[in-house]
C-alpha cells in the first residue's frame, strides 16, 4: 500500500468517524456529533488517548453508560435517524450498563454506535479486571451480550479488521430499514495497536439515504384496495416522522379524505387540531381513532411496527373482511398483518399513491362521521384539562398546563410510567417533532437523559422532560450533565409516592397495588395499595394505612444542580411554568399528583394475562373479564 499513515486501531477509528456523512434530499451533514464515554482501563489508554489528541470529535461526560446511550437515541430520534452519536465504555459493568440502552435504540430502530472495551485479544494476562472467564471458551466476554440487541456486532481482535467491520457499521447506522445499535467490541489491547491504515480509509464517505419507491404493480394494486374501501383509515407510525412526510400525508389525507390514527412513535404526523385527525390509536387511543379501527375494511399503516399498543393486543380492528396495506423501508413490518407490501419510503410511497388515486374520495357520510369524531375527542381533552382535583392534581391537569403553557414550539419528552398513555391521548402537537415519546421499550430512566439528547440536538428549543417518580428514582443524574453543558431542561416531576401505572394496572388485574407504592413494609410486606377505587383519596402523608418514606425528590434535585420549584396546587404550577421559562438552567418542577384519578380508557383493550387460578376473588373476577377480551383477539391471514 503506498499511502499509509501509522495509527492505533483507537486512533484510526475516530479518524474515520469524524470523516462519515450523510445526505439525504440534498443536504449533508457529519454522522457523529460527537462521543459519550466514560473512561476506565478499557479504554482509558485507547479510545480516551484519541479523543484527547484530536478535540474535533468532541467528547461529551457523562454519569452513566446507560443514560449515554438514551442520549444517543434520543438525539437520533430528534435529528429524523441522519446524525446520531458515539458512546464508549471501559470493560465489564460499564460495558453492560450500555445494554439496556442498546435494546431501547435498537427496538426503537434508532442508529447509535457502541464501542465497549473488551478483554485483552493477546489473552497472556488473563484473566484481567472484570474479566468474566469462561471454562468452555476464551472467545466469550460479557460484550456478547450485546449481541441480540444490537443490528450489526462484531469484536475487533486486530487492527486491520477495521477496514471491514467500520463500513459494515455505517451501512447499517444509516440505512432506515437496518438501523438500530451498533457495537463494535474493542479489545483493550488492540485499541492502542498501532497498524499502517491506508489513508483512503480517511477520507470523507458521503452515505446517501434513499428515498426507496415501492413495486409499481403492489403501488396498483394499493390504489385498487382502496378506491374499494369504505371504511379505510390510516395509521401513522415513527416512519412518518422519519421519512419528513407530514406533509405529504395532509395533502394525502385531504385529497382522499381518510382520516388519520397516530401510533406513540408516530403522534405529531397531523396537527392535533386537523379535522382528520383522529389523535392515538390502539390501547392508549382516543374514542374517535378507536371507533374507526374497530369497524375499518381497510388500514394503511405507514411506518408502524404494529406493536401490541396499536392494535390492542389485535383486538382493535373488527371488521371480519379487513385488509391492510403497509407501507414500510422495512420489509420485515411491510409483511406484518398479511398486508399488501408497499417496501419504500414513507413520503415517496405517499405522492406516488396520491397521483394514482386521482380523484378518488371518501364517502361524505364517512368523512363527516370521522370529523364529528374528531370534534368530540377535542370536548373530552378539554373537560379532562379542565379537572380541578383536590387536595392532590390529577394527571389529566397537569398534562393540559404543560401543553398549553408550554413553548408551542418546545418538545416534550417521555417514556414509561402512566404519563405515556395519558399524553397519547391527550397531547394536543402542533408540530412534528414536538411529542418525543421512546415507548417501543418503554424504559424507564429514558426520560432525562432523552430530553438531553433532544436539547443537544436542537439547542434553540425548549425541551420538557415529563417524568414521574419512579423513573426518576431509576435515572436522574444527567442533570449534572445538562449544567455542565449549559443544556437547559425543563424537567416536570411528578411525585406520586410510586408507580401510579402499574398501581392501576396491577388493582385492574386483581392484584391490589402489591408492592406499588413507596412506603415503608407493613408487618414484614411491601403491602398493598388501595383495594377499591372506592375507598378514600388522601395524600399519603395523611392515608393511616400507609407509611411514607421520608424522601424528598426537590431536594435530591438541588443537590444535582438544579433549579427547583414546589408546587402543590394547579395555579403553584402555572406560576411555576411561567418562571422556568425565564430561568436558563435546567429546572426541575416537582409536583404532587393524585395516584388514583386517572384517564380512562376508550374502547380499547391491552392483553396482560391474568392468573388462571387463585385464591383471591379480586383476581377471580380479573380472570373472567380477561377471558372475553382475551376471545376478541384476531389472527389476520
Ligand atoms: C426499566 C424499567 N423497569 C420496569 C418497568 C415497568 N414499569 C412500567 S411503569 C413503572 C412505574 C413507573 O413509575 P413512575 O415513573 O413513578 O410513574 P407513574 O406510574 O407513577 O406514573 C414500572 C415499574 C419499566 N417500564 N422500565
Ligand atoms: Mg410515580
Amino acid at each position: 500500500m503506498t499511502n499509509t499513515r501509522k495509527l492505533t486501531t483507537a486512533q484510526a477509528v475516530i479518524q474515520f468517524l469524524k470523516h462519515q456523512y450523510v445526505e439525504r434530499d440534498g443536504v449533508e451533514r457529519p454522522f457523529f456529533a460527537g462521543v459519550f464515554g466514560i473512561f476506565g482501563h478499557g479504554n482509558v489508554a485507547g479510545l480516551g488517548q484519541a479523543l484527547m489528541q484530536y478535540p474535533e470529535m468532541r467528547y461529551y461526560q457523562t454519569r452513566n453508560e446507560q443514560a449515554m446511550v438514551h442520549i444517543a437515541a434520543a438525539y437520533a430520534k430528534h435529528k429524523n435517524r441522519l446524525q446520531t452519536l458515539v458512546c464508549t465504555t471501559s470493560i465489564g459493568p460499564g460495558a453492560t450498563n450500555m445494554i439496556t440502552g442498546a435494546a431501547t435504540a435498537t427496538v426503537n430502530r434508532l442508529p447509535v454506535l457502541l464501542l465497549p472495551g473488551d478483554i485483552f485479544a493477546r489473552r497472556n494476562v488473563a484473566p484481567v479486571l472484570q474479566q468474566l472467564e469462561s471454562e468452555h471458551s476464551q472467545d466469550i466476554s460479557v460484550n456478547d451480550c450485546f449481541k441480540p440487541v444490537s443490528r450489526y456486532w462484531d469484536r475487533i481482535n486486530r487492527p486491520d479488521q477495521i477496514l471491514l467491520s467500520l463500513p459494515e457499521a455505517m451501512h447499517v447506522l444509516t440505512s432506515p430499514a437496518d438501523t438500530g445499535a451498533v457495537t463494535l467490541a474493542m479489545p483493550q489491547d488492540v485499541q492502542a495497536e498501532a497498524w499502517d491504515y491506508p489513508t483512503a480509509l480517511f477520507e470523507k464517505r458521503v452515505w446517501r439515504v434513499p428515498r426507496n419507491r415501492p413495486d409499481v404493480a403492489a403501488l396498483r394494486r394499493a390504489a385498487d384496495w382502496i378506491r374499494a374501501a369504505k371504511r379505510p383509515l390510516i395509521i401513522a407510525g415513527g416512519g412518518v416522522l422519519y421519512s419528513e412526510a407530514t406533509e405529504a400525508l395532509r395533502a394525502f389525507v385531504e385529497a382522499t379524505g381518510i382520516p388519520v390514527g397516530e401510533t406513540m412513535a408516530g403522534k405529531g404526523s397531523m396537527r392535533y387540531d386537523h379535522p382528520l385527525a383522529l389523535g392515538a390509536v390502539g390501547a392508549t387511543g382516543t374514542s374517535a381513532a378507536n371507533l374507526i379501527a374497530q369497524e375499518a375494511d381497510l388500514v394503511i399503516g405507514i411506518g408502524t411496527r404494529y406493536s401490541d399498543f396499536t392494535t390492542a393486543s389485535k383486538t382493535q380492528f373488527q371488521d371480519p373482511n379487513i385488509r391492510f396495506i403497509n407501507i414500510n423501508v422495512a420489509e420485515f413490518d411491510a409483511y406484518k398483518h398479511a398486508a399488501l407490501p408497499l417496501v419504500g419510503d414513507a413520503r415517496a410511497t405517499l405522492d406516488e399513491l396520491k397521483l394514482l388515486l386521482g380523484d378518488y374520495r371518501v364517502s361524505d357520510a364517512y368523512r363527516n362521521n370521522a370529523t364529528h369524531l374528531h370534534d368530540s375527542w377535542d370536548a373530552e381533552v378539554d373537560r379532562i384539562y379542565a379537572i380541578r382535583n383536590e387536595p392532590l392534581m390529577s394527571q389529566g391537569e397537569i398534562i393540559g398546563a404543560v401543553n398549553d403553557l408550554g413553548d408551542p414550539e418546545a418538545v416534550m419528552v417521555c417514556a414509561a410510567g402512566s404519563l405515556p398513555g395519558d399524553l397519547h391521548k391527550l397531547w394536543r402537537t402542533r408540530h412534528p417533532k414536538q411529542y418525543h415519546l421512546e415507548y417501543g421499550y418503554s424504559c424507564m430512566g429514558y426520560e432525562i437523559a432523552g430530553g438531553l439528547g433532544v436539547k443537544m440536538a436542537e439547542p434553540n428549543r425548549e425541551v420538557y422532560v415529563m417524568v414521574g417518580d419512579g423513573s426518576y428514582l431509576m435515572l436522574a443524574n444527567e442533570i449534572v450533565t445538562s449544567i455542565q453543558e449549559g443544556m437547559k431542561l425543563t424537567i416536570v416531576l411528578i411525585d406520586n409516592r410510586g408507580y401510579k401505572s402499574i398501581g392501576a394496572l396491577s388493582r385492574s388485574l386483581g392484584t391490589q397495588g402489591f408492592g406499588t407504592r413507596y412506603a415503608f413494609p407493613k408487618q414484614g410486606q411491601a403491602g398493598v395499595a388501595k383495594a377499591s377505587e372506592a375507598a378514600p383519596v388522601l395524600p399519603s402523608d395523611q392515608d393511616p394505612t400507609v407509611d411514607p418514606l421520608p424522601v424528598d425528590l426537590a431536594m435530591n434535585a438541588r443537590s444535582l444542580g438544579a433549579e427547583v420549584i414546589d408546587c402543590q396546587t394547579y395555579d403553584e404550577l402555572l406560576a411555576a411554568l411561567k418562571t422556568a421559562k425565564e430561568i436558563d438552567r435546567t429546572v426541575v418542577i416537582h409536583c404532587h399528583n393524585d395516584r388514583y384519578v386517572g384517564v380512562p380508557g376508550y374502547h380499547s383493550w391491552w392483553d396482560v394475562p391474568v392468573a388462571e387460578v387463585s385464591e383471591v376473588d379480586t383476581v377471580k373476577a380479573a380472570r373472567e373479564e380477561w377471558e372475553e377480551m382475551r376471545a376478541k383477539e384476531r389472527y389476520f391471514l
